[in-house]
This record gives structure tokens, C-alpha cells and sequence, in this order.
């Protein structure tokens, strides 16, 4: 327990009564609270509401950790320890832990079979921003719709570059289809239209953060709340629109109205970290029809009598939705079960280290007699 004084500066990053007192709960004594506001890739930018620091995640964190996940990540409030020295130009600290997260928005880390990665933690809202040029996906945005609902946070869907799009009918439609109700906005960042929107999102105090692929607009939507040219931008590829990877780390900015906002660099693999229950939730249509099927756990692939195989068949569900949900939901049985071995492992690994030190504190033991 520590009596550390309220931090009011840190308000103006979201800070609360709430997280003190999650703070004062867990800190260690003579660290005090502080926010990740930029992830540099083995250190970090905190602030603590008095300035910026330079800080490293301290050693026994790292250690301790079961998984990435566990570690600091953009939205973290965390317990910091100064280690400013006089003369340097930064002051310095070390991280010795991160307060529980409201909500965490993850994903399966790029390349890692059964690793999660945090993208952002402690959002309010998540915009999802798709770019209406050639690189429109409705099936990514629902990659990321389910991501957002597991994070917890509010999912907000921003098609952008409606200027470069004659008809936006047939995107909205379809996109406002798997959205459920979860709004979907029509925008364009650059000539700022329809932007009038995002402040309903923006309260003094609130997170929120911006995800979707390379080229989206995610910097341009952050310059254009700003009003300045903070984040760079560039023109993406003339032949099939995808974004030259321009944003390289997470960054959280104070927008004037005293929300803070989260640009992300695109991603460049988007895999699921859910199970396939999950994923099924995400498919209310398909979870209505498939109370019609023979099987109570049927999979929807094989089993006779499957209901919704069969409004893929006669047209009742559209083909391609039907073979997008079945593609998401094998990926998610695979990573389900490889996060089982996974588990099985790490419970084995345990054990025998529990079992070592079950010896050697019997041999202490012995030998002490
Ligand atoms: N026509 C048009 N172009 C836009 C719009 N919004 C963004 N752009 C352009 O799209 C290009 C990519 O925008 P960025 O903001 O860099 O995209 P990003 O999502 O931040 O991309 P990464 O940082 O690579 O993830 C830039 O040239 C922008 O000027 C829009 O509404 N209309
Ligand atoms: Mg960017
Ligand atoms: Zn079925």
C-alpha cells in the first residue's frame, strides 16, 4: 500500500479517482502513477502529468510475466520509480508494473503461432477506419469488428475516402450488416468531411484508438482532430491503394478537447485471437439460423440437416458470408487448439518446477535435522 499523493496533472491523461485506487492498492512504496503514451519498442514514453519520461520495463516485470500480453503497452497505467539523473536530458524510469486494464484490444502477434500481442490498452472506443479506394474489405472489417468487441471497448466503424467512392451505397449497406449496433459513419479525412461526427467520441478524459490497414487515413484523421500536421502521411500505392506503412509505433496524442487519441501503425496480419464460440457471436444471422440445425454443436461444415449450410445453398445467406464465417471459425479452432497445447505445456513446465522445489525444500529440510 502507498499513500501516494493524487496525481491531478495526470487527469488530463485520463487519470481518475478510480485508477488511483487501483493504484494505491498494488504499487509498490515509493513509485508513483504514470501513463504509456508512446511505445518505442523496449522502452517506453510515460507521462506522469507533470512532463515526459524515458522508461524501461524493470526486470523482475519481465521476468514474472506469463505472457507479452503482460507487459506494457500504449494506454497502460502503470507504477513507476524515477531514476532521473541530474544532467541528462530526459528524466528516466522503470515500469515495475502495469494496473489491471479496463479494456485491452489484442491480437494474435504477426508471425507467433500462439503469442498475443497488445495493441492498445484502456480504450473507450476503437475506431476502425477502412479507406473507401481499392483497398476496401468488408471482410476485414469484420476481422476487426470481433477483435474490438473483445477488447471491450466500443467498436465505431469509419469508412473514409467516401470522396473516392462514386457509389458508397454498397459499402455502408454491407458493412452496416455485420456491424450490428455498433455505428458505422461515412467520412473522408483529407477533405475533412463528415467528420463533424467524431466529437460525440472525443469527451475530455475519454481513449480512444485508431486501427485498420496501412493507407486508411488513421494519421490523417489524427492531424485533422490536431488541426497540425503532427503525424506523417503518405500517398498510397497507385496500383492497389495499400499504405506504405508509414506509422511505425503506437502513439497516444491529447487532443484539444481533452480526449486522447491512439494513432496505430497498420497491420499487416490481422489473425484472430478468439475462440470459435466467440467468433459465432459475432454472426447473430448464423446464430439464429443454426437453431434450426439437426445438430446442437453442429459446425455448420458437414453434418447433415445443418440449416445454415443450407441458406448458403438455396441464397437465403449470402455464399460469400457464409464461407468468410467458416474460414474465421476453423482459424479460431486451430489457434484454440493450439493455445490448449500450449497450456498443457506451460502446466507441465510448472509442475516440475514445482516438483524441484519440492525437493529441494524436503533436502533443506533432511539436512537441517
Ligand atoms: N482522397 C482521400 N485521401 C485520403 C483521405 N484520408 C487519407 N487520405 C490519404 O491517404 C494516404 C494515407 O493516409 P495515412 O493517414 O498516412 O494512412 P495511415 O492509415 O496512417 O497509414 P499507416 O500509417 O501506414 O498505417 C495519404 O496520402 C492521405 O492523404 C480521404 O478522406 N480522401
Ligand atoms: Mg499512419
Ligand atoms: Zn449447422
Amino acid at each position: 500500500m502507498t499513500e501516494a499523493e493524487y496525481p491531478t496533472g495526470l487527469e488530463s491523461w485520463g487519470y481518475s479517482q478510480a485508477w488511483h485506487e487501483r493504484f494505491a492498492s498494488a504499487a509498490p512504496e515509493g513509485s508513483y502513477p504514470a501513463r504509456v503514451v508512446r511505445d518505442h519498442r523496449g522502452y517506453f514514453r510515460v507521462h506522469t502529468g507533470e512532463g515526459e519520461l524515458i522508461a524501461t520495463t524493470a526486470g523482475r516485470l519481465k521476468h514474472n510475466a506469463q505472457h507479452a500480453s503482460e507487459l506494457p503497452a500504449v494506454g497502460d497505467f502503470v507504477a513507476l520509480k524515477d531514476v532521473s539523473e541530474a544532467g541528462h536530458q530526459f528524466g528516466r524510469g522503470v515500469i515495475q508494473l502495469v494496473l489491471p486494464r479496463t479494456t485491452v484490444f489484442k491480437r494474435k502477434a504477426a508471425g507467433h503461432l500462439t503469442e498475443e500481442q497488445v495493441v492498445a490498452a484502456n480504450i473507450d472506443t476503437v475506431f476502425i477506419v477502412c479507406g473507401l479506394d481499392s483497398d476496401y474489405s468488408p471482410r476485414r472489417v469484420e476481422r476487426y469488428l470481433i477483435l474490438a468487441r473483445e477488447s471491450g471497448a466500443r467498436a465505431v466503424v469509419l469508412l473514409n475516402k467516401s470522396d473516392k467512392c462514386a457509389d458508397t451505397t454498397k459499402p455502408v449497406g454491407e458493412v452496416a450488416v455485420m456491424c450490428g449496433d455498433s455505428p458505422v459513419h461515412l467520412i473522408a479525412a483529407k477533405p475533412r468531411i463528415g467528420l463533424e461526427v467524431l466529437p460525440a467520441y472525443l469527451g475530455a478524459g475519454r481513449t480512444i484508438a485508431f486501427l485498420g490497414s496501412s493507407g486508411a487515413g488513421k494519421s490523417t484523421l489524427i492531424n485533422a482532430l490536431l488541426g497540425e500536421e503532427r503525424q506523417a502521411t503518405r500517398e498510397v500505392r497507385e496500383a492497389d491503394s495499400k499504405g506504405r506503412h508509414t506509422t511505425t509505433e503506437r502513439q497516444m496524442f491529447r487532443l484539444s478537447g481533452g480526449a486522447l487519441a491512439i494513432d496505430t501503425p497498420g497491420m499487416r496480419e490481422l489473425q484472430l485471437w478468439s475462440s470459435a464460440e466467440e467468433i459465432s457471436g459475432a454472426f447473430a444471422d448464423i446464430e439464429a439460423l443454426a437453431e434450426r440445425c439437426r445438430f446442437r454443436d453442429c459446425t455448420h461444415q458437414s453434418e447433415p440437416l445443418c440449416a445454415v449450410r443450407d441458406a448458403a445453398l438455396n441464397g437465403a445467406l449470402d455464399a460469400e458470408r457464409y464461407s468468410h464465417f467458416s474460414k474465421l471459425r476453423s482459424e479460431a479452432t486451430a489457434i484454440g487448439q493450439l493455445r490448449d497445447v500450449k497450456l498443457r505445456i506451460q502446466k507441465k513446465a510448472a509442475d516440475r518446477v514445482g516438483s524441484k522445489a519440492l525437493k529441494k525444500h524436503q533436502l533443506v529440510h533432511t539436512k537441517g535435522r
